[in-house]
């Protein structure tokens, strides 16, 4: 019987004072005057909150560094240099109107562990690396988690780094920005190999409060399809033009949206469709657009679903366009399949939370994390504390110490033992 003693140690040095003081002190940077946080990928905001988590580490004399695609790595040295390490984190970068824990939770979370691991005098063999993947959220650079998905092998470096937000800056550039705004020595992709990755979020719903269940044992991670849809009609008088010449983008674009809801309606509600940008120009009162651009995010846990729907978007959106005399394009952005975590990761997350002695619950993920990525490269899980009535990627998310600080002892229970 593997002796307790040092998960029990780790666990009592969990300090969630100085987590939630992490938080508060994390929440400041990119602070909105409505208590969120609006910290795009790659932003000023994006590199101040890596300068104050590597401000941490070095107190700690942790080591630093960044790869190639910007993701930033703090690593705890383990008794064996050569060991492969076990993998932590989650994301910095935050939504325009972001939550002060969806993504920064995960990460001082991951931090935390290792203090506590200092704090209780306790070696690990492996090495300990604590992430803040870049670019999980997907809203300045699409699509999301794109650092965690070139890490993994996922996606192209040089595709990505070619990607630009609505100003036409491309994450190339932006990355240039970040590594002079906060400088730290670079890794090369590849470098290091996961043994393990282990991540800490918010259950971004409202499933956990509800069940009155302090842990969330993640069994999966939906899939999820983006595409862009570009609609081209003509520009034209909004006083001479009769509606027969028109070609008028935005109709086009309301009625192949009108469209799309029609061939997403899901009798269970499981199919989740969301248009969340919608860009008409030249967005001029009195002129008829010519072009509308809008976002499609598409989700659902079973992949011969999310592909039969995805794939009928194409001739949906381009039949609507027609029957308003306009033309459509639309573009694949990505697809991430559905995902499910390793039975014998998550038996240990379930295994902390009864050590611990709180409520779990097994749940699938609804949202999207970068552990979707790394469960591809080696084994995975994820751990979810609850949030206020479930409200996630809005100002008012919210959560408790006590259950960001009861997420953070499960966290390093379960790291203790995949380190070793
Ligand atoms: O969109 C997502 O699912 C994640 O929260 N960025
Ligand atoms: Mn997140
Ligand atoms: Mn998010």
């Amino acid at each position: 019987m593997k002796s307790k003693e040092p998960f029990d140690r780790v666990s009592a040095a969990v300090s969630e004072s100085r987590l939630w003081r992490r938080h508060v002190d994390m929440g400041q940077i990119g602070a909105t005057p409505r208590g969120g946080v609006n910290r795009l990928a790659l932003t000023i905001e994006d590199a101040l909150a890596q300068t104050q988590l590597l401000q941490w580490a070095s107190a700690r004399g942790y080591t630093a560094s960044r790869d190639e695609i910007g993701n930033l790595f703090i690593r705890r040295k383990g008794t064996d240099a050569t060991a492969d390490a076990v993998l932590t984190g989650s994301h910095l970068d935050s939504q325009p109107t972001g939550g002060k824990y969806d993504g920064a939770y995960g990460v001082l979370a991951g931090f935390e562990v290792l203090e506590a691991l200092d704090d209780a005098g306790i070696e690990t063999v492996r090495p300990i690396e604590v992430v803040a993947w870049m670019n999980e959220e997907g809203s300045r650079f699409s699509p999301g988690a794109m650092g965690s998905a070139v890490f993994t092998g996922s996606a192209s470096l040089d595709e990505m780094q070619g990607k630009t937000d609505r100003k036409g800056i491309s994450v190339r550039d932006a990355l240039a920005e970040t590594a002079k705004r906060c400088p730290v020595p670079s890794r090369r992709l590849g470098e290091v190999k996961p043994a393990a990755y282990v991540e800490a979020h918010i259950e971004q719903g409202p499933r956990l409060e509800s069940a009155k269940a302090t842990i969330g044992v993640v069994l999966s991670i939906q899939g999820s399809r983006r595409f862009l849809v570009a609609i081209f009609g003509e520009e034209a008088h909004a006083g001479t033009t009769p509606r027969r010449h028109r070609k008028d983008a935005v109709s086009a674009a309301v009625a192949a949206i009108s469209a799309l809801e029609s061939l997403t309606a899901d009798a269970h509600d499981t199919l989740r469709f969301t248009v969340g940008c919608l860009d008409v120009y030249p967005s001029s009162p009195n002129t008829v657009a010519g072009k509308v651009t809008f976002t499609i995010d598409l989700r659902h846990p079973d992949e011969a679903t999310l592909t039969d729907i995805g794939d009928r978007i194409h001739t949906t959106v381009k039949e609507a366009a027609a029957l308003r005399s306009c033309t459509a394009e639309i573009t694949n952005v990505s697809y991430v399949k559905p995902i499910t975590f390793a039975p014998h990761v998550v038996d240990r997350v379930r295994a902390a939370a009864r050590d611990e002695g709180y409520p779990s619950m097994d749940l699938p993920s609804g949202a999207g994390h970068d552990a979707m990525h790394l469960s591809r490269i080696c084994p995975a899980a994820m751990v979810f504390v609850p949030c206020l009535r479930g409200v996630s990627h809005n100002e008012a998310e919210s959560a408790t110490p006590e259950d960001l600080a009861a997420g953070t002892r499960v966290l390093a229970r379960v790291i203790l033992e995949l380190a070793g």
